[in-house]
């Protein structure tokens, strides 16, 4: 089976050269894909660096900003492209420890159409989290999960493994999140095309490098596009 890790990066280059280093500890027949939006911190320069030595990573480096949906969607089509059996997505700020690729793809491989790396299925964990934090994060999904009808239990996250057949059949210019409404979005999607989900326990980390890209707009943006998606 032929795997894709796809690593999103905005301002990564203190994360990206561990987590790739992780990755391929964990999964060395695997071929990493950075998709980064140019960002200032020379993060994309790193990997046009490394790839001289390291076939088995690759970058699509495009123009400027434009949100985790649409560079999540590139790496999708880049792997139906390149023919991979699955896609793995992990955000590149370490806070998806790759020792759990190994659990995903044994139960991708059992038959499972998308598998979640998952903080909130029993035994998932989160560290570094504050109470705030905690509280936002379970009101995000419980809101997805009422008005999307979504019946996993972490719908925000974006560890996960994708069965390319099944992307594939996903209507592209259907899809409205630009951003973070994306994760819940494309589960959506994927339920109606009556994919299957599992989701694997997770101690998720809070990064310890850089910082995070979600903010007020982007956050009340995700949540206007969740019920846009629903009632148009
Ligand atoms: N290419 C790209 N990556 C992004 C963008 N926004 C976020 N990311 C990446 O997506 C991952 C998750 O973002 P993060 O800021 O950690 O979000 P949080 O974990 O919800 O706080 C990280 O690897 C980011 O670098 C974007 O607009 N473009
Ligand atoms: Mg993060």
């Amino acid at each position: 089976m032929r795997y894709l890790i796809s690593l999103l990066t905005y301002n990564e280059i203190e994360n990206l050269p561990i987590i790739t280093k992780e990755i391929f500890e964990v999964a060395p027949d695997v071929d990493i894909l950075v998709v980064d939006d140019n960002s200032p911190d020379g993060t994309s320069d790193w990997a046009a660096e490394q790839m001289q030595t390291e076939p088995r990573l690759k970058l699509i480096k495009r123009a400027s900003k434009q949100g985790l949906g649409t560079a999540t969607l590139a790496a999708m089509n880049y792997a139906i492209e390149n023919e991979y059996d699955y896609l793995i997505n992990l955000d590149a700020d370490i806070s998806h420890p790759p020792r759990y690729i190994p659990e995903l793809r044994k139960k991708a491989e059992e038959g499972v159409d998308v598998v979640i790396g998952s903080r909130y299925t029993k035994g998932g964990k989160i560290e570094g989290w504050s109470l705030i934090r905690r509280l936002m994060s379970k009101a995000i999904n419980f809101y997805a999960r009422t008005i999307l009808g979504l019946k996993t239990k972490d719908n925000s996250g974006s560890f996960r493994c994708y069965k390319t057949d099944k992307l594939k059949t996903l209507d592209h210019k259907k899809i409205v999140s630009k951003g973070y409404a994306f994760l819940e979005e494309v589960l959506y999607r994927l339920k109606k095309q009556k994919a299957t989900f599992a989701e694997v326990p997770i101690t998720f980390v809070e990064r310890k490098y850089g910082k995070s890209k979600i903010n007020k707009k982007e956050a009340i943006t995700a949540l206007c596009n969740i019920l846009y998606i629903r009632i148009m």
